[in-house]
């Protein structure tokens, strides 16, 4: 470790962690970069951080106090590094488990481990690389899980800066212990100005799930580079499920009704680019995070959940001051805000959907751009990404909710579960139970969008919005929902959302705000403020609720024509989606009982429904 100089090598030592010391050993000798540094909780290590991506390139200053631009990659529309790579994340598993995840990539970890490896050897020659501590949720928190992450990008540590909370003298309290997880992340060979991974063809996010660790190469996506979020996802699944916990792919909101002295909380889970962010940040209400939470069983009989980050890390195409009104000022103001794969001109970033005119020319994920460029494979490039993204601390935004940092966690009152379905569920449904609320969960189906590689617009399932980073068999997974539900007292009221139906002609039925009505209508029926239409599908709200809350929450006129056309019942359509499903959860071994009587239940009564109306859409005012 010539690497390490004496002052570093005192902030390791005094961690007084073999593990800790062994790791960096393992991974400096095999990745072999020009100098490493330790980072420590002290402002003058992060500010370090932030300085160097700024000086290497990784990151340049924009107009707005705070602000900086990073690029993920300058290759086309459809071979790049600026959204998830399904394709090149494996989960290391022993040769017998190989057939247990059908969902995901498996790969036998020995030859896994061989190959990733041979990779990173020597990975970061000529770079300097980072030592980092860092906590998944609050300090002091049972919650909470401790990460160490080394990473050659200034990029991905700056990132982690603003999304995770330190850790190095948590890591102090761990008297020694191997309890954490670690991540090795490495660019990978630079080229260009911004320094971007040359050899994406040898991108490879592989996940050991045996030692709780992920090594990451040759690339620089958030979504693949950074330890603490999507990887550290599937390590916290792993470990839950395998205990009494939830790891899930939630944000946690405060909802506060107007005119009510009370505030509840909700998690909701929805795939990525389906208004996840943009519901955890509805206009009046509080964000305690927006991306993934760990919930655990509480002693006062709710459920209590944890933010295990501090930051966003949102998409921003469609951020505007109209649809998004919290965020848009948010972006606009200075403060500390990382930029990625949108326009810049004249220090200035554009993106798509952002309400202003869209320049001639600029910088852009694709170099230099102007209007009409196309790429090598003829498609016209856009001005930003579509996967663009914004990444913000919580902190100091207005709405954030004063929870963010208890480490006791927020009462969980509900959950919602939403998809981007154009055809199928209404906007809002409420379960008529917590298994049946698991069922709405485990069924949401969501069509493609850009946020992982590969072609939009197609329908895929979703379940818990959580497919992609699901590390345990699917119906171990189910079982533990419904297992967690049934030992909390006051269990959450769960509902499903769609926040996308379309008519026939294509236009969507509901504007981007009415989210908070769906929003507030819920946490309404979480204290019984109002009544439900008792239907075979579960609770649909009253049309006069509806119209009561349009006013008062967004000054909207509520129509009960609108009403009817977004909250009939599709009997053709949702047995269809049943007929998916079920052909999705047979492939699985273990699905629990109730899973398949709900199944059996529903098309039993939908099946019921159309023979007794004949009809395509049946009025939620016949019920
Ligand atoms: C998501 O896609 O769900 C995100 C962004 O939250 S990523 O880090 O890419 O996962
Ligand atoms: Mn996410």
């Amino acid at each position: 470790m010539e690497s390490i100089d004496n002052t570093n090598l005192e902030k390791l030592k005094a961690l007084e962690n073999k593990y800790v010391l062994q790791i960096i050993h393992e991974f400096i000798s095999l990745c072999k970069p020009s100098k490493v540094t330790v980072i420590t909780d002290y402002q003058e290590d992060i500010d370090y951080v932030r300085n160097q991506a700024i000086k290497l390139g990784e990151e340049s200053r924009l107009n707005l106090k705070g602000h900086t631009i990073h690029y993920d990659g300058f290759f086309t529309m459809s071979n790049h590094d600026q959204a998830r790579d399904k394709g090149n994340t494996q989960v290391l598993v022993p040769r017998d488990e190989l057939d247990l995840y059908p969902w995901i990539n498996t790969m036998e970890r020995e030859s896994g481990l061989n190959e990733i490896l041979e990779i990173m050897d020597g990975c970061m020659e000529g770079h300097e690389c980072v030592i980092r501590f860092f906590c998944l949720g609050p300090k002091n928190s049972k919650f909470s899980i401790l990460a160490l992450q080394i990473t050659d990008s200034f990029y991905v540590a700056h990132s982690e800066d603003i999304l995770y909370r330190t850790g190095y003298e948590e890591f102090k309290k761990l008297n020694g212990s191997d309890e954490f997880f670690y991540f090795i992340h490495s660019s990978g060979e630079l080229i260009g100005d911004p320094p971007v991974t040359k050899n994406i063809e040898k991108r490879r996010v592989y996940i050991d799930l045996k030692e709780g660790r992920v090594l990451s190469v040759n690339n620089q996506y958030a979504g693949n580079s950074l330890g603490l979020k999507k990887l550290a996802l599937r390590l916290a699944i792993y470990k839950a499920n395998n205990e009494d916990w939830l790891t899930e792919h939630y944000f946690v909101m405060g909802v506060h009704p107007k005119g009510k002295n009370r505030s509840s909380f909700f998690c909701g889970a929805f795939p990525s680019a389906c208004g996840k962010t943009s519901t955890a940040m509805l206009p009046g209400q509080t964000i305690v995070g927006d991306d993934i939470a760990y919930l655990r069983v509480w002693d006062d009989g709710y459920a209590h959940s944890v933010n295990i980050e501090k930051g966003i890390f949102g998409i921003i195409k469609d951020v505007n001051a109209n649809d998004d009104p919290v965020i848009f000022a948010a972006l606009t103001s200075p403060r500390e805000t990382i930029f990625s794969n949108v326009l810049i001109k004249d220090g200035i970033p554009y993106w798509i959907g952002d309400g202003r005119p869209i320049p001639d020319v600029g910088f852009n994920f694709s170099g230099n751009w102007n209007k009409g460029k196309i790429d090598k494979n003829g498609r016209e490039i856009p001005h930003a990404h579509p996967n663009a993204r914004y990444t913000i601390g919580i902190e100091e935004l207005d709405n954030a909710d004063p929870n963010l940092h208890n480490p006791d966690g927020v009462p969980v009152n509900g959950i919602f579960y939403g998809g981007r379905d154009s055809d199928t569920m209404p906007p809002v449904l409420e379960s008529t139970d917590w298994e049946h609320g698991v069922f709405l969960g485990a069924s949401i189906e969501s069509e493609t969008t850009s946020a992982t590689l590969g072609a939009e617009g197609v329908r895929t399932q979703q379940p818990m919005a959580n497919l992609d980073f699901m590390v345990v068999p699917l119906g171990k997974y189910l079982r533990n929902h419904q297992k967690f539900g049934n030992q909390v007292e006051h269990c959450p009221k769960v509902f499903a959302t769609n926040y996308f139906l379309k008519n026939k002609e294509g236009r969507y039925l509901n504007g981007i705000l009415d989210k908070l009505c769906w929003v507030i209508w819920a946490e309404g029926r979480v204290h019984n403020d109002f009544e439900a239409i008792v239907t075979p599908l579960g609770y649909l709200p009253k049309f006069l609720d509806l119209k009561l809350i349009f006013k008062q929450y967004l000054n909207k006129e509520y129509r009960e024509e609108d009403y009817i056309e977004q909250f009939s019942i599709r009997p053709e359509k949702i047995l269809e989606k049943l007929d998916r499903i079920e052909a999705m959860y047979k492939k699985e071994k273990g699905v629990p009982e109730f899973f398949w009587n709900i199944l059996n239940t529903q098309r039993k009564n939908m099946i019921n429904l159309k023979n007794r109306y004949n009809k395509e859409n049946i009025s939620p005012l016949l019920f």
